[in-house]
């Protein structure tokens, strides 16, 4: 019975398969114990301004395009000026090698800046602000989704993650093609729905319900949780409770309980270690266009966290993790204790909220 493994898992190595991807992570929680003389990461500089006229981000702000930011007051939304992706046809066309298969593809690149506050991420922000934020998600998605099959919305936090610029924000990249990711979850929700007639995300998530092993945080109609399967120290996946394929669907309620969930878990997030928590939080949900089969989906959102024991020492993937599998070493069970205990509002001081 899975409820009465929790020891076993901590004590022996062993391997989890994520049913979403068909990959497998192994997990070795003894490790832990091991001495550590690698990398100590610098903690993140705490003190930043309301506004900084030079940041790119901010209201006023000039950007690498040669544009001006309007003084906005809510989120704002611009196309990125170093897209990816680009909405022009190309003259490129599908190879015809095997070997070397190249084809072409369209896109679009946004950065959504979540408040007009150079210094307040979103757990830091009020909840109508956070509120604010989930309804531009949801619209962008809208929009985008009408001219493009994936709209992958994600945010990139703190330096260790690659991010450019503290002023909190997230992009998106919207594209005609199913990425790779997506394109195996797609693959994996579909097998599970023909297979067994129910949605697979829904199994879990009922399953995660009646064992409380794994649960971080829970609302009317959000769940948060570290997968049983997770392969980053933190990871979490947020699940509805109700039949959520796409942000399209999200009514008046869910978004406001959505904006709610992801306060309280961020802010544990950052309570976890002390620090503004570094990650890389995305979304997925049904591809489009919306009338495309996606009974097999279930709408939720990944949030990959680098650190692994405190503000200043993180997990690599690298190794056995480049050439073989994820490894971790930390159980999920663990974790998900870890963050569970953790206060749903931040005990970090040093910011105003005016
Ligand atoms: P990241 O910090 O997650 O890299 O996001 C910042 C994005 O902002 C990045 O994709 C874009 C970069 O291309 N950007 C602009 O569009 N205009 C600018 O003036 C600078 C950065
Ligand atoms: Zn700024």
């Amino acid at each position: 019975m899975i409820g009465s493994m929790q020891q076993e898992w901590a004590d022996q190595p062993h391997r989890r398969t994520n049913p979403l991807t068909g990959e497998t992570i192994l997990v070795s929680a003894h490790r832990t114990k091991r001495p550590w003389l690698g990398q100590v990461e610098k903690l993140p500089v705490a003190e930043l301004p309301a506004h900084d006229p030079d940041c790119y981000l901010c209201p006023g702000g000039k950007r690498a395009g040669g544009e001006t930011n309007p003084e906005f007051e809510g989120p704002f939304v611009f196309t990125n000026d170093f897209p990816a992706l680009l909405p022009e046809e190309t003259s490129i066309g599908v190879t015809k090698d095997e070997l070397f298969h190249a084809e072409p593809t369209r896109g679009t690149a946004r950065v959504i800046c979540f408040s007009p506050r150079h210094d307040l991420t979103l757990p830091e922000l009020p909840l109508d602000a956070i509120r604010k934020v989930v309804d531009t998600w949801v619209e962008q998605a809208r929009e985008l989704g009408k001219e493009y099959r994936w709209v992958q919305i994600f945010e990139n936090k703190g330096e260790m993650m690659g991010c450019s610029n503290p002023h909190p924000h997230c992009q998106i990249w919207a594209g005609d093609a199913l990425p790779t990711l997506p394109a195996k979850e797609d693959e994996h929700q579909a097998d599970w729905y023909a297979k067994h007639g129910t949605v697979l995300l829904e199994q879990v998530r009922d399953r995660e319900l009646e064992l409380q092993e794994r649960i971080v945080v829970e609302n009317d109609n959000w769940l948060f949780l570290v997968p049983f399967w997770a392969a980053w120290p933190y990871e979490v996946l947020l699940l509805p409770k109700q039949r959520v394929r796409r942000f399209d669907d999200l009514d008046d309620a869910m978004r406001t309980t959505l904006a709610d969930i992801l306060k309280q878990m961020l802010a544990k997030y950052d309570n976890l270690f002390g620090i503004s928590f570094p990650y890389s939080m995305g979304w997925h949900g049904a591809p489009y266009p919306v009338d495309s089969p996606s009974d097999h989906w279930l709408f939720h959102a990944h949030a990959y966290p680098p650190l692994l024991r405190s503000a200043t020492v993180r997990k690599f993937m690298v190794g056995y993790e480049m050439l073989a599998e994820s490894q971790r070493d930390l159980t999920p069970e663990q974790a998900a204790q870890r963050l569970r205990e953790q206060p749903v509002t931040l005990n970090r001081t040093g910011h105003s909220d005016d």
